[in-house]
């Protein structure tokens, strides 16, 4: 009998998670145009974001001088296409797969994602803030402090790294206790830049977003150790760390096993 795999587990239960604070799932194409990708989200051609970013590109045909389409290398292309199809006010998580050409102990060249998108008339951090520890909250089932550390990222303005509280103890690590911190998100304000490209009013609305690893939160509930195993399709792995078809996550039947 097969198993359902961590990520596709977790990322269903994020998705109750955000479902239960009025958030909906939005998905998009894992081979983006670079406007998508990079451009929309002011990451313009020279920026050194792009070199950063270890990007697969794909192939254009001789005499094709367009720029070449990517594998996505977050999901916020995804953010910029429900902007433009729906407009404000927005309330959206993007999960899925991205890619990067990296590969080594804490890496896979494949690996998922989750970002948010919150756009209305009166957003702050502080709206932020609260989804956030929210949502960890009822991940780890748990009361999780969070700390936030302010950073840089093309697409939001301000920028801030978000780490949760937790334990280092005998080499492992329990959140939402102790008085230790682990990085697990980016998040901001959305550039009035990004807003325009997805077609909304700066001057009216305001949003903040955020992304996170789905693959290091499941290792991290869930207590596995090895990144790299996750796409090994190796069945002992698969029969120790999966879980029962059955056993779909909802919050009222209680998220984790
Ligand atoms: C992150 C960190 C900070 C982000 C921004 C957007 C968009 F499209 F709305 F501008 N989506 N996600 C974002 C912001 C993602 O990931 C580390």
């Amino acid at each position: 009998m097969g198993t359902i795999h961590p990520v596709s587990q977790v990322t269903e239960e994020v998705n109750a998670i955000f479902a239960d604070m009025g958030f909906a799932v939005a998905e998009g194409p894992r081979i983006e145009t670079d406007w998508y990708n990079f451009d929309a989200l002011n990451i313009p051609g020279h920026h050194p974001a792009r070199a950063e970013m270890d990007t697969f590109y794909m192939h254009r045909a001789e005499g094709d001088n367009r720029a070449p389409n990517v594998l996505r290398t977050h999901t916020s292309p995804v953010q910029i296409r429900s902007m433009e199809a729906q407009g404000a006010p927005i309330r959206i998580i993007c999960p899925g797969g991205v890619y990067r050409a990296d590969y080594d102990q804490t890496h896979t060249p494949m690996f998922h994602q989750v970002e948010g998108l919150a756009i209305d008339k009166d957003l702050s951090m502080a709206n932020l803030k609260w989804v956030l520890e929210e949502f960890f909250s009822a991940y780890f089932g748990t009361k999780v402090k969070t700390r936030f550390r302010a950073s840089h990222f093309p697409f939001t303005e301000p920028s801030a790294e978000v780490d949760i509280q937790c334990s280092w103890e005998g080499g492992t690590v329990k959140v939402g206790e102790g008085d230790g911190w682990l990085e697990v998100l980016g998040s901001g304000m959305v550039h009035p830049k990004v807003l325009a490209a997805g077609g909304i009013d700066p001057e009216v609305y305001q949003g903040f977003a955020f992304g996170m690893g789905i693959d290091r939160i499941a290792m991290l509930k869930y207590g596995i150790p090895d990144l790299r195993a996750f796409f090994d399709s190796d069945l002992r792995w698969l029969r120790h760390y999966g879980f029962a078809a059955l056993d779909v996550p909802t919050l009222h039947g209680g998220l984790s096993r």
